[in-house]
């Protein structure tokens, strides 16, 4: 049979590139678990990350202008996803005692709403004069009005801290509002914990303290160079500036010198958190309510899929042996007869069903038909029966009869596309009428991904003894073995 060369390709590249980027985590020594596939692969390209990926709700949301309706649906959303949970693991004791605690949250979220007091985390590297300003701002008689509170975090990037930045940052998204002190030019790390911040979405002022220790001109260029590099406003300070030496000249000509301190320069600051929290401060309540409540969505959502997992799994393993049976019964030459054959109609309905994706019969039977000329499309049809043969060739089951690397590879072809599918489910947002419209591209994503995972030389040794353990009599795998 012809093979579409450029559409092979591509898979082929992006197979790759998938190595590539995975291999970059890998140690060098973890090198030969990697696949032969791969490694025999040459190529590479980029495309990978041009794929616009579907966006999550989270991105949807306008941040700087959260209403309480958006909060509200959010929390109604990890609700639906609780309920859903509740009914699934009615059998599942484990699971069961997590269902309370959840519910918990989502009252505790839902009186979050209407909370007043307005929480600021003062963060930073050590000794940045995080104590010092918030003693400050304590007494600053504008900021009375709103009363917000402060809370200093533990110093961030003291590697022998007692707590690590992850949890610090944790700390800090859990406030309405994160004042990051630093005092001077950014460091990358400080850097780093900025674009932390505003990845979760947690609103964030940066504070450039001590600047005291800079001569007038220094201070405007940390200032702009600071402002350049985080495209933020950013608040110039002197917490607890040090004591200047004063001199004054006196009548009979001698000079008279002392100490002075100065008084605190935080005017600035003290401004700009009245105008934050006098105008924005009810949306900071709100989106912080909106972020725990995606965090506690993700947690349960993550749960839910640990229980359907559990039931999804047999059931793949279930028609990978059938698929297996069929086609070393009944082997076929033609790679495209191959894909058919293994992935089955009935396969996508019955896991559709543990993910609560209601399809037709005839949608089950177009998504199996597309996942079959998906894989035969990116060549993984053709790589899959050329790995297992290599596997069968090199085990002690070379002599055994055609149709084993057809058995095998239409049983390792169903578990491809069963665990694609299991991945795909668990991305779709859960509610209450899903599995309308399939996102071809995503799919297509999942079953590369899948594919690259469960291709490694271990894994698919192992699996092609568990086939040949399947197709064969256990009696001739046994006698032939010795031979
Ligand atoms: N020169 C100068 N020193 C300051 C300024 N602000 C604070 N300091 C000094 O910096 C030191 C550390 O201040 P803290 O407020 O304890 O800093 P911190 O961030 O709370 O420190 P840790 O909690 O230990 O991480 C103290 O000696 C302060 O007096 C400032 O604006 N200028
Ligand atoms: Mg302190």
């Amino acid at each position: 049979m012809k093979l579409q060369r450029p559409i092979l390709v591509g898979g082929l590249v992006l197979s790759f590139t998938l190595w590539t980027l995975q291999s970059l985590h890998h140690s060098v020594m973890q090198l030969g678990e990697i696949s032969l596939l791969s490694l025999s692969i040459v190529g590479g390209g980029l495309w990978l990350l041009k794929q616009n990926r579907t966006k999550d709700i989270s991105e949807q949301v306008n941040w700087m202008h959260i209403d309480r309706s958006t909060a509200e649906d959010a929390i109604a959303k990890v609700e639906v996803v609780v309920n859903q949970l509740a009914q699934e693991v009615e059998n599942h004791n484990e699971m069961l005692q997590a269902i309370s605690p959840l519910r918990e949250q989502i009252a505790h979220l839902t009186a979050e709403l209407d909370r007043q007091q307005i929480q600021l985390a003062v963060t930073g590297g050590k000794s940045v004069g995080k104590t010092t300003l918030i003693k400050l701002l304590s007494d600053v008689e504008t900021l009375h009005a709103t009363s917000p509170h402060f809370h200093e975090t533990s110093p961030l990037f003291t590697k022998a801290g007692e707590k690590s930045d992850a949890a610090i940052l944790q700390e800090a998204i859990a406030s309405d509002f994160v004042l990051f002190l630093t005092n001077g030019d950014l460091t990358d790390s400080e850097f780093q914990i900025l674009q932390q911040l505003k990845a979760a979405n947690q609103s964030s002022m940066l504070v450039f303290n001590k600047q005291d220790q800079y001569l007038p001109e220094e201070r405007v260029s940390v200032l702009n160079s600071l402002k350049q590099r985080t495209q933020e406003n950013v608040v110039a300070i002197a917490a607890s500036p040090l004591p200047i030496k004063v001199r004054k000249l006196q009548e009979d000509g001698s000079a008279q010198e002392w100490l002075e301190v100065p008084a605190p320069d935080i005017q600035q600051l003290t401004q700009e958190l009245d105008e934050v929290l006098a105008q924005r401060g009810q949306q900071l309540v709100w989106a912080t309510t909106m972020r725990k409540a995606l965090l506690l969505k993700t947690e349960a959502k993550n749960l839910l899929n640990v229980t359907r997992r559990e039931r999804a799994v047999p059931v793949i393993e279930k028609y990978q042996w059938i698929a297996a049976a069929a086609a070393f019964a009944n082997p076929v030459p033609a790679l495209d007869l191959l894909s058919t054959a293994a992935i089955n109609g009935q396969m996508v309905m019955d896991l559709g069903g543990i993910y609560q994706q209601k399809l037709s019969v005839e949608q089950a039977q177009t998504v199996a038909g597309t996942m079959g000329s998906l894989m035969l499309k990116l060549g993984l049809v053709e790589l899959s029966s050329q790995a297992i043969s290599a596997v069968l060739k090199s085990n002690t089951v070379t002599f055994v009869a055609g149709g084993m690397v057809q058995g095998v590879s239409a049983a390792y072809l169903t578990r491809i596309a069963g665990l694609s599918l299991i991945e795909y489910f668990q991305q779709q947002e859960i509610a209450i009428n899903s599995g309308d419209g399939l996102h071809l591209d995503k799919l297509k994503q999942t079953l590369l991904s899948c594919f690259q995972q469960n291709q490694q030389i271990g894994m698919l040794q192992k699996f092609a003894q568990q086939g040949v353990k399947h197709l064969l009599p256990a009696s001739s795998v046994a006698s032939k073995a010795t031979v």
